[in-house]
């Protein structure tokens, strides 16, 4: 038995899949991870600061440019496979809760509904000042003309996405989901952000990661390791269940 055929009979037996997403399952649509062979840290951009809440406040130049490739990227690109695969999962009604550390939107787009984005989205936007709340396509139009967005009264607007310094959202909800998961599911992510990463701690099922590269989480709780690309999983698990 390989660890596909293995993870074949854990989807087959399971009724309550949580998955936790993170950078690496939107690699393949162009969007750089942080860890990863391509990653931003290879890029010089420094995440610790691009996303860090103080030097947003300081300058949020950086954090904005970032956006700006981010946002370019998006449109010539969609939901990957693994996105599509997971939203299949809730379809069939084995997948209960995605928690996703990604701010990208990919998995809404892909079809999933029962999302946790823990830390945020880009879907709305506040100024910091007067707290009047902007919907996305306001602010694209701005960060895509390469100017920091600021509101009518003079006061910078930050998304709804989660800094380094801030707390992150739903971790509760997604706790308790984890807590009741018969199989818990790690795709494209190191599991080296806190708190997210200790989602997998609270599962009693069995624990699945699906990542290139190592994760920070003990071997020995782990079931199977799929150390590959996710895309070629999803391939391979969608021929399986399709079947
Ligand atoms: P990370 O620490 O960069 O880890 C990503 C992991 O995915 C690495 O171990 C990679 O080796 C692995 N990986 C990359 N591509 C693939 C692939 N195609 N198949 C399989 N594995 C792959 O990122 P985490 O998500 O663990 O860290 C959490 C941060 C990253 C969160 O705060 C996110 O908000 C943040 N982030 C999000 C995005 C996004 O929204 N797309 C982009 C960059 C960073």
């Amino acid at each position: 038995m390989n660890e596909y055929d293995v993870l074949e009979r854990y989807i087959h037996e399971s009724n309550y899949i949580v998955a936790l997403t993170g950078a690496g399952i939107s690699t393949a649509a162009g969007i750089p991870d942080f860890r990863g062979e391509k990653g931003i840290y290879t890029l010089g951009i420094v995440p610790e600061r691009v996303f860090d809440i103080d030097y947003f406040l300081r300058d949020p130049r950086p954090f904005y440019e970032f956006t700006r490739r981010m946002i370019e990227t998006l449109e010539g690109s969609g939901p990957t496979r693994m996105h599509r695969f997971l939203a299949y999962l809730e379809e069939i009604g084995k997948l209960k809760l995605l928690v996703t550390q990604n701010i990208d939107g990919l998995h809404t787009l892909a079809g999933s509904k029962n999302v946790i984005e823990i830390h945020g989205s880009y879907r709305r936007s506040f100024c910091l000042n007067c707290g009047k709340e902007y919907d996305f396509s306001e602010v694209k139009e701005m960060i895509l003309k390469n100017t920091v967005p600021y509101c009518s009264c003079g006061g910078l607007i930050k998304p709804d996405v989660v800094f380094f310094g801030e707390g992150v959202k739903g971790f509760e909800e997604a706790r308790q989901h984890a807590c009741l998961s018969d199989l818990f599911l790690v795709v494209g992510s190191s599991l080296q952000v806190q708190p997210a990463s200790l989602l997998p701690y609270f599962s009693p099922g069995k624990l699945v990661i699906i990542n290139k590269g190592p994760v920070a989480f003990p071997r020995s709780r782990i079931d199977v390791h799929i150390d590959e690309d996710c895309e070629k999983v999803a391939e391979e698990l969608m021929r399986r269940l399709k079947k």
